[in-house]
Parts: structure tokens; sequence; C-alpha cells
């Protein structure tokens, strides 16, 4: 059988400059399990390739699609899957990513015929094997599949067990590496070493994935993937690198004892390398390059709003030793739906006066599936998923108008962009195209305010 395997493009105003570019590892897991059950398998990867998905559909001629993505994507994703059928009713269409992990009904269409709500690859397997194994769809947890015209099933969930994945035949990435960059770290490859969060931080979806079961995977085995890597860059899209101090000693140790020479970016909460200074050292000798830290806020009442179980204290310790210790730290923060301009004038300020590295922000986006969402259910304003990309309003602002909070929030992105000059991996060609764009933004909202006082 041929499976062709989909992932969108990337839409939104900072879409065309390619700041962060990934490979598609969730893509070349699904690719290594139908190679590995016999079958011939295709990317196509919208990210990076500019042929429409017709083309391919049609010199491919798939017997089964598989697409992935993110909310953003949902009627892109969609929209391929009625392609898929147009072309061939008799193609299988698969839809799965982390999306339709908690939000699969957004998915009942006529055009699907399975969805993955959990375990990723396990039920991928089982389904594409089901001509030989003759399993019953009802016995493959971790499912949606229709029964009839119209009605949808929903089998018992699937956990993912990270020691069961196989090591990414990464075909795709060698052949596209060029694309594939952490801001100057270029080229730059993925790596995921555990699923889901062990915190509970009310506003994120990530810790709600793997059915909110936090699982790492074995150390030597992320550390034999790494050194089969051939790419100097490394960047570990854990939401949050291994909380075990064992296991991140262990980490520095064997890849120094095994002599691999790599830059790592990683994601850390505050309170961690607050705490280890110790184990920050470590990394920072096996390798550590680029922190990417969920600071969030500034203001002690907020980050207990969000139950992030840090401080304003906790945030600048954190900022204190990787400055003393020279990693780079991407600091990600929140603009809250309900800030006031004083809230935005001391966001302004403290960027100012702590000068951090680089930094970026986004409008707090309550996903469906999070409590926020519950919370903030009510005054959702749009249908548009492509507006849940973190950097529009997708809810009524609670102390100003929506113009004059787009109006605030980039004021405060281009101050937040300003304070990234010192940054040693940002190339400043791409950070004045941002700026440029940000300030381009900022005049149309400047003259439609004013359009609007005028009123
Ligand atoms: C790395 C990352 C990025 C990278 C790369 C994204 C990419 N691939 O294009 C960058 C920085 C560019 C990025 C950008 C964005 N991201 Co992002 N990102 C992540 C992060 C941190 C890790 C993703 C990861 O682990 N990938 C590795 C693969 C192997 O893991 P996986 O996707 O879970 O895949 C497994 C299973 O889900 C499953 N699977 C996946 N797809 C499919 C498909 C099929 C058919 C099947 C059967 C199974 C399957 O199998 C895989 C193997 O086990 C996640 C957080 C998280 N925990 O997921 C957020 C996350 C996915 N991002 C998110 C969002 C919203 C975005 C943005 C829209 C907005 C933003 N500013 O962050 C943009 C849009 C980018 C785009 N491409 O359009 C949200 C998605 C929420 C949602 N409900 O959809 C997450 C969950 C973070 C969050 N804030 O909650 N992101
Ligand atoms: S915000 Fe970070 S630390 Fe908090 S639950 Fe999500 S991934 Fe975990």
């Amino acid at each position: 059988m041929r499976v062709l395997l989909v992932r969108p493009g990337y839409e939104n105003l900072f879409a065309n400059i390619n700041i962060v570019n990934v490979e598609p590892l969730e893509l070349e897991y699904l690719y290594t399990a139908a190679k590995e059950a016999g079958h011939d398998c295709l990317i196509y990867d919208a990210v990076i390739q500019r042929t429409g998905i017709h083309k391919v559909l049609k010199e491919y001629n798939p017997d089964i699609v598989a697409v992935t993505g993110y909310i953003t994507h949902r009627d892109v994703m969609i929209g391929y899957a009625k392609q898929a059928k147009e072309h061939n009713p008799a193609v299988q269409v698969i839809m799965g990513g982390v999306h339709a992990e908690l939000n699969y009904h957004d998915f009942y269409v006529p055009a699907v015929d399975f969805i993955v709500h959990s375990g990723g690859i396990v039920p991928f397997r089982e389904i594409i094997t089901l001509p030989v194994s003759g399993k019953k769809l009802g016995d493959i947890k971790g499912i949606c599949y229709r029964s009839g015209d119209s009605s949808w099933i929903v089998n018992e969930r699937s956990y993912i067990n990270p020691d069961d994945l196989p090591i990414p035949d990464r075909s795709f990435f060698y052949a596209n590496r060029q694309h594939f960059r952490y801001i100057n770290l270029s080229p730059c490859a993925v790596v995921k070493a555990a699923y889901s969060c062990p915190h509970r931080c009310n506003f994120c979806y990530c810790c709600l994935l793997n059915n909110g079961e936090y699982v790492c995977r074995n150390v030597a085995r992320v550390v034999e993937e790494i050194a089969g890597i051939n790419c100097e860059n490394i960047w570990i899209v854990d939401d949050t690198f291994y909380t075990d101090r064992q296991k991140v000693q262990e980490f520095a140790r064997l890849l120094l004892q095994q002599g691999i020479k790599k830059n790592f970016i990683l994601y850390y909460r505050a309170d961690f390398i607050a705490d280890n200074e110790e184990v920050i050292i470590t990394l920072k000798e096996a390798g550590l390059k680029v922190v990417l830290v969920g600071l969030e806020s500034f203001d002690d009442d907020i980050l207990s709003d969000y139950h992030k179980l840090t401080s304003k204290a906790v945030n600048e310790r954190c900022l204190e030793i990787l400055r003393k210790h020279e990693i780079e730290c991407t600091g990600l923060f929140i603009v809250d739906i309900d800030a006031t301009k004083k809230d935005f004038k001391n966001l302004r300020d403290y960027v100012k006066k702590h000068q951090l590295m680089v930094a970026t922000a986004a409008i707090l986006t309550p996903l469906p599936g999070t409590s926020q969402y519950e919370k903030y259910q009510q005054r959702i304003n749009t249908k548009n998923p492509q507006h849940w990309d973190f950097l529009h309003l997708v809810a009524e602002p609670g102390s100003m108008g929506k113009l004059q909070f787009y109006y605030e929030f980039y004021k405060f992105y281009i101050i937040l962009l300003l304070s990234n000059k010192k940054s040693k991996y940002l190339d400043i060609n791409y950070l004045q195209h941002i700026k440029d764009l940000a300030k381009a933004y900022m005049r149309e909202l400047t003259k439609r305010l004013k359009q609007q006082q005028n009123k």
C-alpha cells in the first residue's frame, strides 16, 4: 500500500520569516512505522514544499492519507481529507496530532475515516495493517471510527509507552536539512524524550496530552538516538526536559563519555533552573546553549492565577543563573486577556529594565480542552481556527477594546524584540525583518484606533 503523510503549512503574521522551522518529527515516526509494516510511504510537508496537495495526490496516488496538525490547521486538515476523497473515494483518511487528541469531534466529517485520539503511532500501525491482521476496529485502542454513514464510535484511550517508540527514520530531514533551523542554529534536528508534563498550569494544553500522564524515555536510548543524528544542533522539544536530577546527570555523563558534541536547545521551568544551578552547569558542559523558559509574567498574582507555582523572585533567580553561565534564555511571556493599561506598562518597564536576551510574547489563548477554555467560553469571539495562533485575541478583552488591546500588545512586542539585539543566535537580518513587520502592524493599528476614536 502507498501511505501519504501530510503536514499543513504555517500561516501567520510572521510565517514567511522562518525564524524557527522544525522537521516534521511526528510524520517521521509514522513514516518509520509504515516502512516497518512493509508499506511504501511519502512525506508531504507543506511547511517547506510548495507543490499543492492536488499534484501530490495525482502523482503518488496513495491508498492511505494520514494528516497531522494543530488547532490552527483544523480546516486545512479537513480540506486535505476532502481533496484526498475527491481524488479517489476509496482512499482511507486518518487524522491525528495534538489537536485531534483532545478535540477529536472537530474531525467528525464524511471525508475522514479514522481519528487517532491517543497512543500516537501504535493505533496508526494497527489501522494500516488491518487488511492483514484482520483485527476488529472495536479492538483498536486510541481511535475514533465511523459506524455506518454518520455516527462515530470512540474507542478506549491508548497511552504512549515512549520506550516502545522506534528510532525515527530521518531520511526526510537529511533530504531537506537546509530548511530546518532554530534561529541561527541551523540546520537543527528535533528529538522528543518525554510526553506530557508533570505540572498543571491551568492555561496549558501540553500537560493534558498522553491523557495527562508524564512519561520519559530511557536516557541511554535518547543519547543513542542523538548520537546517530548527523546534525550539530539538537532541539529537545519536551515540554520540560527531565525533571529528575539523576536523569539529567546521566544524560550529560553519557554525552561526555561518548564524546558526543552537539548544541542543545531545551525547555525548562524557571523554578527548576532556580533550584538546580549545578544541574545547569553540568548541562552546559554537555552542550546546552539555549533554554526556553515559560516565565509567563513578573506579577505574583498572575502567576498564582495561572497555577504556575513560581514567582517573580524565582523568575529573576532563573535569569540570573542563566546569565551567569552564559546560557541563552528565550523567555516566553503571556499577556492576559484582561490585562489593563497599567499591566502593559509594567511589562514594558520590566523588559526594558532587565534586558532579557531573547523573549517572545503570546496572548493568553484558552485552548479547547483546558480549564481556561471553560472560563472564557462565553467570551470567545472567533470561529476561525487560524486565530488560535497565540497572536490573536480569541476572547473579548476584559479591560479595554480589542483594537486598543492589539495596540498595547504590539507595542510591548516591539520592545521585547528590541531587547533581543544582544542574542548570539539571532540573525540580525531576521530580527530586522520581524521588527519591520511588527512596526507596520502597529502603524495600521494606530490608524484604525484613530479612525475609531473619530467616529
Ligand atoms: C515544537 C513545537 C512547535 C514548533 C514546530 C511545530 C511544527 N511541527 O510545525 C514551532 C515552534 C514552529 C511551533 C509553532 C506553533 N505551535 Co507548537 N509546539 C511545539 C511543541 C513544543 C512540541 C511538539 C512536539 O513534541 N513534536 C514532536 C512530535 C513527535 O510529537 P507529537 O506532535 O505529539 O506527535 C506524536 C503524537 O501526537 C502522534 N501524532 C502526531 N501527529 C499525528 C498524525 C497522525 C495521523 C497520527 C496517527 C498520529 C500523530 O504521533 C507522534 C509520535 O508519537 C508542542 C507542545 C507539545 N507538547 O506537543 C507545541 C504545540 C503543539 N504548539 C502549539 C501551537 C498552538 C503552535 C502555534 C499554532 C502557535 C505558537 N505560536 O506556538 C504555532 C504553529 C506552527 C505551525 N506549524 O503551524 C500547541 C498546539 C495546541 C493545539 N490544540 O493544537 C502546542 C500543544 C503548545 C501549546 N501551547 O499548547 N510549535
Ligand atoms: S506551562 Fe510548562 S510547566 Fe506548566 S504545565 Fe505546561 S508544560 Fe508544564
